[in-house]
């Protein structure tokens, strides 16, 4: 009995469901409206017409790709775009202490009077995570730069006018030098320094206003913002990678993926071709790494016997950077093994040293590659393939005199994307960063627009989700 009752209920469930999406079907026809969508009450249809964007010549969007054949274009295509799309940003007048006093600036106001005096960075290996220097130096600028349409960002007064709200914050710098304890401390300074950013940043409007989402936050070195990160997660980073980040903390579409600065040198009158680079591939690294490390030692082995390949061990500091410039500029290809992070300034060498990059580091994310086809000037390789017998070296061996040499035309293109540089030049790795924060700025827009639906007075219901379901995920 129970059986037949069960089933014919949902027969009948099944047919009466079926009856009455085909009747909402006919009655939504028979008003002569397409479903769903009231195309009467949009202005003028003025969306709708926007649809077919890509085939209009006014679209922004068009010549935003400077993936373009030919080189001498796509400068102009980026610039003409620059205009457009210049970020509005407001800084926070952060005490010196959160900056360049960690540089040992010691001035009275809080910020160095740029036009005097510039503040150096440290020097080494801590320039590889100097992009918090930069960015800050190039908004300081754009007050008294005579040429503003050639900046991507300007700085401005007001908050409520600003596109997004800038924390200068050097915490790379801040772990790199201030992590240790001090004989007197309980806690070093790069604690407290995040502590108090903490605090001061939920005390602000500004970010009140938008629960950080239109912040942009700076932590390229991957062990900085340690204490803090969980914290200020909604706001938008700019990071090396995303290799010690759970993916809700930061993600590819919400944050920004930014170049190491290069350690060695630029190539500045690089007259080489393919015949006057003798070696074939060239890596030099740590082998021992705690993720990924493997993959470096079972290369070492397949890869040690081949006469024209360097693969050696030892950091770069070690082996000193000059050694490292020389064998970068010989060498024909640069191999990047994922280490212990997903990425490493030795690709940015390799680019600064126009040796074509061989990428075998399966979870690395690029900078700008919304913009960038990574492909014209870097070789991908699987680490599954990579580990077969005899693959990698084959593939390099297989690629000739005229693929290389386009890469390496392509490499002296791009190679200014990647440049950090005071003042900063069009094109340059600050312009093209704060081009990727203007292509946030409409995910941004509608993200608070969303939170905004329900009384201000009233925290929105996805608000609290959010600040709730955070705690838990990384308790
Ligand atoms: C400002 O820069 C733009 C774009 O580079 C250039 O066309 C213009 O001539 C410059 N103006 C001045 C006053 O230098
Ligand atoms: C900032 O801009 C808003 C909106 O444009 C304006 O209402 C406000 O008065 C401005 N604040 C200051 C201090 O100028
Ligand atoms: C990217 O560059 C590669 C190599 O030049 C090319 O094969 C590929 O079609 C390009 N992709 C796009 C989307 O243009
Ligand atoms: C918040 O929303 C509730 C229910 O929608 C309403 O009763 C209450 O008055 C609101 N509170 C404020 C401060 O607007
Ligand atoms: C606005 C603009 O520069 N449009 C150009 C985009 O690129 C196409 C072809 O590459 C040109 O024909 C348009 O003039």
């Amino acid at each position: 009995m129970g059986l037949i009752t069960h089933k014919s209920l949902f027969c009948f469930f099944f047919f009466t469901s079926v009856l009455f999406i085909l009747s909402w079907f006919f009655v939504l026809r028979s008003t002569g409206r397409p479903l769903f969508v009231d195309f009467g009450i949009l202005p003028n249809s003025g969306l709708l017409a926007n649809a077919d964007i890509e085939n209009s010549d006014e679209s922004p969007y068009t010549n935003v790709s400077i993936v373009e054949e030919g080189g001498g274009t796509h400068n102009q295509i980026l610039s003409k775009c620059d205009s457009k799309k210049q970020v509005k940003v407001f800084m926070y007048d952060l005490p010196p202490e959160f900056h360049f006093e960690l540089l040992g600036w010691k001035g009275k106001s809080i910020w160095p009077d740029i036009r005097s005096e510039v503040p150096d960075y440290a020097d080494g290996l801590n320039l590889q995570h100097s992009i918090e220097y930069w960015l800050t130096l190039d908004l300081l600028n754009s007050e008294f730069a005579e040429n503003l349409s050639e900046k991507s960002a300007i700085r401005v007064s007001n908050s409520s006018e600003a596109d997004v709200v800038f924390v200068p914050f050097f915490s790379s710098i801040s772990f790199n030098r201030y992590s240790k304890l001090k004989p007197n401390q309980k806690r070093s300074t790069n604690v407290l320094l995040q502590e108090k950013l903490v605090n001061f940043l939920m005390a602000q409007e500004e970010w009140k206003r938008s629960r950080g989402r239109d912040h942009i936050i700076l932590a390229h070195h991957p062990n900085s913002l340690l204490d803090a990160r969980m914290k200020l997660w909604p706001a938008i980073f700019i990071l090396a990678d995303f290799g010690r980040y759970p993916p809700t903390v930061a993600n590819v579409e919400k944050d920004i993926i930014a170049p190491y600065r290069h350690v060695v040198g630029s190539y500045v009158h690089d007259s080489s071709d393919f015949d006057s680079r003798p070696t074939l591939l060239y890596f030099q690294g740590a082998i021992y790494r705690k993720d990924g490390g493997i993959i470096r030692q079972e290369l070492f082995y397949m890869l040690k016997d081949e006469k024209d390949v360097h693969f050696s061990f030892g950091s770069i500091e070690k082996h000193g950077i000059s050694q490292a410039t020389q064998g970068m500029r010989s060498s024909k290809f640069c191999l990047n093994i994922a280490g212990d992070t997903p990425s490493s300034n030795r690709l940015f060498d390799a680019i600064a040293s126009h040796c074509v990059p061989v990428i075998i580091s399966d979870e690395i994310e690029l900078p700008y590659e919304d913009v960038l086809n990574y492909s014209e000037f870097c070789i991908f390789v699987r680490t599954s393939d990579a580990l077969k017998d005899k693959f990698l070296i084959n593939l390099m061996r297989n690629i000739g005199k005229e693929e290389w040499t386009r890469m390496w035309r392509r490499l002296k293109e791009v190679e200014i994307f990647y440049e950090y540089q005071y003042p900063s030049k069009e094109n340059d790795a600050v312009q093209m960063i704060w081009q990727a924060v203007s292509r946030k700025v409409p995910a941004i827009k509608m993200k608070l627009n969303k939170a905004r639906r329900f009384s201000p007075t009233n925290v929105s219901r996805e608000n609290l989700l959010l600040s709730a379901s955070l705690p838990r995920n990384f308790g």
